[in-house]
């Protein structure tokens, strides 16, 4: 079977189709639907987000879909940029200017969150995704996951997608654009989301 996912972000779209590929689902995502006109994401909360952006394409297609809004809330700076990830650094959305923004606004505040080995951490953070799974009846699914881990100044990793390459994880040592896809797929939000998502379509 297949499942639309209503994202223009080639990094998800790569995400969900590894996530989905074990369950027989093969993944369409925006980029097979050109002509959707641009949508507009003025949800206060990663949750409405993605309500907004599924049934975008519910209502214009009347097909199920599901949408992922995400991002990163970084303690030092309040949440910020949170539901304003993807233009943090402004429209349009360019990742490598986001996170010279996020390093530049946590050296200015002088942030330090202690040390893991030799890593200088700015800052505890986390991201979040929340997913919405709309059907053409109005039956909505929603979930949500969070991964926990700090801001590194140093870029490192060259896998994953956004604020990857600054996202350290002390368990692994690494950061999540340094993790083969296979791990960042087992314990990334979208990932623990997904997980509840299906537990829900399950039951
Ligand atoms: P769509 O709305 O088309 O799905 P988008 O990139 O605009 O694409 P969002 O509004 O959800 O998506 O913004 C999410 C931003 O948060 C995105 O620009 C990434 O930089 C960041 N982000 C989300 N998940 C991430 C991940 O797994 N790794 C790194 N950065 C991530
Ligand atoms: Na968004």
């Amino acid at each position: 079977s297949t499942i639309i996912v209503a994202t223009k972000n080639r990094g998800k779209a790569k995400e969900f189709a590894a996530m989905f590929a074990p369950l027989g689902i093969e993944v369409q995502t925006l980029a097979d639907y050109p002509e959707l006109p641009d949508i507009v994401e003025d949800g206060d909360t990663f949750a409405a987000n993605a309500l907004i952006k599924a049934r975008a394409v519910v209502d214009r297609y009347g097909i199920p879909a599901l949408a992922d809004d995400s991002g990163l809330c970084v303690d030092a700076l309040g949440g910020a940029p949170g539901v304003y990830s993807a233009r943090y650094a402004g429209e349009p959305s360019d990742d490598s200017a986001n996170n010279a923004k996020l390093i530049a606004e946590l050296r200015r505040l002088g942030s330090q969150a202690g040390t893991d080995g030799q890593q200088p951490l700015l800052s505890a953070a986390r991201f979040v995704c929340a997913l919405a799974y709309v059907e053409p009846g109005g039956r909505v699914l929603q979930a949500e996951g969070a991964c926990e881990g700090y801001i590194v100044a140093d870029a490192r990793g060259l896998h994953g997608f956004g604020y990857d390459p600054h996202f350290y994880l002390p368990d692994f040592g690494a950061t999540l654009a340094e993790l083969a896809p296979e791990d960042k797929n087992r314990i990334s939000h979208r990932a623990k989301a997904l997980r509840q998502l299906i537990s829900f379509w399950e039951e």
